[in-house]
């Protein structure tokens, strides 16, 4: 108790501890390729009461952004709270250039860089940082961080894990490119084989808070919904049909955007199990949870699109995603912040609410947001910057935007784009103002310049850096 004291006053928490009866539990959950498709976020077609349910008991950010439109560096940067160029992750961890329905040999998949490559060791995820304050972790879902043994979730904070290291599997045989991809712990396990993923994830996720409920606990919970299969032809159906049938009566089942939509409907059914879960064991109350997208829609055009680009770009669709966060008793319900947050600060968020130090010695890029979920303080963040290599450079500062691009093929081949908007006025990216506000966009430059300059300073780690 009296280290609980000594870390609640570090961290200037002393105000969510007397509202907190206990040390909170702490589930974070992830959707994968998720654009702005939630009803609580004006996208009406979609069926996600128990997102929407969230969103109205807590609240819902505006102002959201992850730290790449792709998978892997968009999670590095919030497992680790630190950009991806600084932790090294800031690329794809995936075999390239292979086709759809690819089968590898065993052996030939053991060397790819799907099984080579990972977080560098060095870095600490919000796993290592949780068990210091005497938390137990769990992560069911796509760690995405490699899948060599050291790279694995149990080697990195975590103490339980059923999911996948790499990228993305089919959600019935678990597979990628042939090669069985679901892991329990260390171990590959074909025991689930069969069992749609999002209730695989769902049932170890239940099983874990009711073990857990006596004491604190961490569920990380990165769904790869709905994202689509990657070792399959494009077309297949990676959802139930109930989802389909329950959900779009009137709509072809083969049709993409209802099988995305009914993907995300399963998502938001498990989400809703947890919750009620938390309710049956009185937990409600001392659970923080956090949700998010890791990155925009990818491809499907669905009507009610608002914000440009999607996955892989560097528009507002591909890097601005919806976030929630719910703590009764500590975040007010109801409430929409449209404050400037990413998901650099994921990590010291969940320190601080665990009453855990951030260790010594090692450079964060985010802060505690529970302040300003709680409309005490206003973001002190004013900028944020993206690299993702062959695609594009962007920063954010205040409510400007500076993106350069590659329309079409490679970095280089082509001249890039480069375009300037205002933010607060044109959330679409629709009016580009290089032309005529020169100097902002100068300053923009500039202070994208400076911090690659710092970006490079870092001590070099990851697998893509040369050293
Ligand atoms: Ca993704």
């Amino acid at each position: 108790m009296r280290f609980l004291l000594r870390a609640l006053l570090l961290t200037g928490l002393i105000a969510v501890a007397s509202a907190a009866s206990r040390a909170p539990n702490l589930i974070y959950i992830v959707s994968d390729d998720q654009g702005f498709d939630l009803a609580c976020f004006g996208s009406k077609q979609f069926v996600t009461p128990h997102l929407d349910r969230m969103a109205a008991e807590g609240v819902r950010a505006t102002n959201f952004y992850v730290t790449a439109s792709v998978c892997t560096p968009s999670r590095s940067g919030a497992i680790t709270g630190r950009y991806p160029q600084r932790n090294g992750t800031y690329e794809m961890i995936r075999n390239n250039m292979v086709n759809y329905g690819h089968r590898y040999t065993k052996s030939e998949y053991a060397i790819s860089p799907e099984m080579t490559l990972g977080l560098d060791v060095r870095e600490l995820t919000f796993g290592d940082v949780l068990r210091t304050a005497g938390y137990r972790n769990a992560c069911f879902g796509k760690w995405d961080m490699g899948q060599a043994r050291r790279f694995l979730p149990l080697q990195r904070g975590f103490d339980v894990f059923v999911g996948h290291g790499n990228n993305g599997i089919d959600f019935y045989t678990h597979e990628r490119y042939g090669a069985p991809s679901m892991f329990r712990g260390n171990r590959l396990s074909l025991d689930d084989k069969g069992t749609y993923s999002t209730d695989l994830f769902r049932r170890e996720a239940l099983a874990f808070i009711r073990e857990n409920r006596t004491r604190p606990f961490c569920l990380y919970l990165p769904f790869n919904a709905p994202h689509g299969a990657s070792n399959l032809e494009k077309d297949s159906v990676q959802v139930p049909a109930h989802y389909l049938a329950k959900y779009y009566p009137g709509r072809s089942h083969t049709d993409r955007e209802v099988i995305y939509a009914g993907m995300i409907s399963a998502m938001d059914e498990a989400i809703g199990e947890i919750f009620a879960t938390l309710r049956e064991l009185g937990l409600d109350r001392d659970t923080l949870v956090l949700f998010h997208a890791d990155n925009g829609r990818n491809g499907a055009r669905i009507d009610d699109i608002r914000l440009r680009g999607g996955k892989g770009s560097g528009f507002e669709g591909g890097l601005r995603v919806p976030f929630i966060a719910r703590w009764p008793g500590v975040i007010p319900a109801g409430r929409t912040t449209h404050e400037f947050i990413t998901a650099l600060e994921i990590l010291p968020t969940l320190a601080a609410a665990a009453g855990a130090a951030l260790p010594s010695g090692v450079k964060y890029d985010g802060f505690n947001l529970l302040p300003v979920l709680q409309g005490k303080t206003p973001s002190p963040r004013r900028e944020m910057f993206w690299d993702f290599p062959d695609a594009y450079q962007a920063a954010r500062v205040d409510h400007w935007k500076w993106v350069s691009y590659t329309p079409r093929g490679r970095r280089g081949e082509v001249p890039d784009k480069e375009e300037l908007y205002d933010l607060a006025a044109d959330p679409g990216e629709e009016k580009n103002l290089a032309a005529a506000q020169p100097q902002k966009m100068a300053d923009l430059k500039k202070r994208f310049a400076a911090w690659q300059a710092e970006m490079e300073a870092a001590e070099p780690r990851g697998p893509f850096r040369n050293f």
